[in-house]
């Protein structure tokens, strides 16, 4: 009996050894019932430029602040918002900080209507540039002449009235916006370089016009003196920063050479301006990238800040929108360092909403809110100066 068992565990023993030899591998375990498939990759998808990037991304990558304007009736379309949460990233309105807008009949300040917009900006993380603090055109007029002026005495009274209600306009928009820089006065010198006034401006219309200069003894420069000095005591008060323009149009005309001249000696000369800027309502008819070159350098030379601030190019003979866009920034980004780029601002984003009319097409969108040859070539120009395509 003990025999028979020593056998049957020798058997036993065989069995399992032979079991693990090479001729008799150990049984794989069962496949898995529930795989998870093996999907091969996707060839991936050609990246599309335009879906990646806004205009805001490439120009930021190349050292440029890009923005554009809108008024108070545009923001209710949905598109003008997907425009410009994507492409923009400064905005300025188009009259909601202008002095007709803000002063009542009574002559208080109604900020409501700004105040939504500034809201709707933030809403677009849209850096604010106010405009304006002194202009010739929409001001109240109903408030400073028919009750300051006329309601003077004499004309000494109604001047000391004026220049007391701009220092209190002035103070009231800085202390009230907080904005990343003021055209703290705008169109102050006629084409020939001399400075604006009622006699030698030619208006078409007499659209609520005030001649602020006339109400100080030094005349127009008076004027300019001391808005600059109030707005930056008013930011210094307030313990705010502003980069404070001198702002004006035609200085990239060859036919205003002296309006630029006399701009960029006024600047020159006055530590409280901190910028200079150019408003560049152009054409295909008008440009000229000659002058433009021209008027960069000039400005550059004063060492301000340098700023195209209401950029738009109505269509024209001589020259394609897209192609003066094109040069317009080409230029900007040669001939102004890094450190003097105020940036370029649109004065507006569709062609339907132009101060010019729809037919001038002088924006980068069209009515339908789609993106113009313009924006298209400015967009594949301003990809390839920032590399970001190739990183
Ligand atoms: O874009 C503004 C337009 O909606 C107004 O009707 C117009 C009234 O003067 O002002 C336009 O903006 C001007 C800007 O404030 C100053 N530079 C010239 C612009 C075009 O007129």
């Amino acid at each position: 009996m003990k025999r028979f068992h020593w056998l049957l565990s020798t058997l036993a023993a065989l069995v399992l050894v032979g079991a693990c030899g090479k001729d008799n591998p150990v049984p794989t375990p069962p496949p898995d019932p529930d795989p998870t498939p093996v999907i091969p990759p996707e060839p991936e998808p050609e990246k599309d430029p335009l879906a990646l990037w806004g205009l805001k991304d490439l120009a930021s990558a190349c050292g440029l602040m890009i923005g554009t304007e809108f008024t108070y009736g545009e923001y209710s379309d949905d598109s003008l918002k997907v425009v410009m949460k994507r492409d923009f990233e400064a905005v300025t309105f188009g009259n909601e900080m202008k002095n007709d807008q803000i002063v009542t009949n009574a002559g208080q300040f109604n900020f409501t209507r700004a105040d939504q917009m500034v809201g709707w900006a933030k809403e677009c993380e849209l850096k604010l540039f106010g405009h304006t603090l002194g202009w010739h055109s929409q001001q109240q007029n109903d408030y400073l002449v028919n009750k300051l002026v006329a309601g003077a005495t004499d004309a000494d009274e109604a001047a000391a009235l004026v220049r007391d209600f701009h220092k209190k306009w002035v103070d009231a928009m800085v202390g009230h916006f907080d904005v990343y820089g003021w055209d703290v006065v705008n169109e102050v010198f006629i084409d020939s370089g001399a400075w604006r006034n009622k006699a030698n401006s030619q208006l078409s219309n007499n659209y609520h016009v005030f001649f602020w200069g006339d109400y100080y003894p030094g005349g127009p420069k008076e004027f300019v003196d001391t808005a600059f000095r109030t707005a930056r005591e008013a930011l210094e008060r307030e313990g705010k920063s502003a980069i404070l323009y001198i702002n004006d149009y035609n200085l990239e005309g060859g036919w205003a050479h002296g309006k630029l001249e006399a701009l960029c000696q006024y600047a020159e000369g006055n530590p409280d301006v901190t910028g200079v800027g150019s408003q560049m309502h152009t054409s295909g008819d008008l440009y000229s990238p000659s002058e433009m070159k021209n008027m960069l350098e000039r400005m550059v030379k004063t060492g301000k800040k340098v700023r195209i601030s209401e950029l738009d190019v109505a269509s024209g003979k001589k020259m394609s929108q897209a192609d003066i866009i094109l040069d317009v920034f080409k230029q900007y980004l040669d001939i102004v360092p890094e450190a003097q780029r105020g940036g370029i601002t649109f004065w507006g984003v569709s062609d339907k909403n132009s101060w010019l009319g729809a037919n001038k097409q002088p924006l980068l969108y069209n009515s339908q809110y789609l993106r113009k040859d313009a924006y298209l070539k400015l967009h594949a120009y301003l990809l390839e100066r920032s590399g970001l395509n190739k990183k």
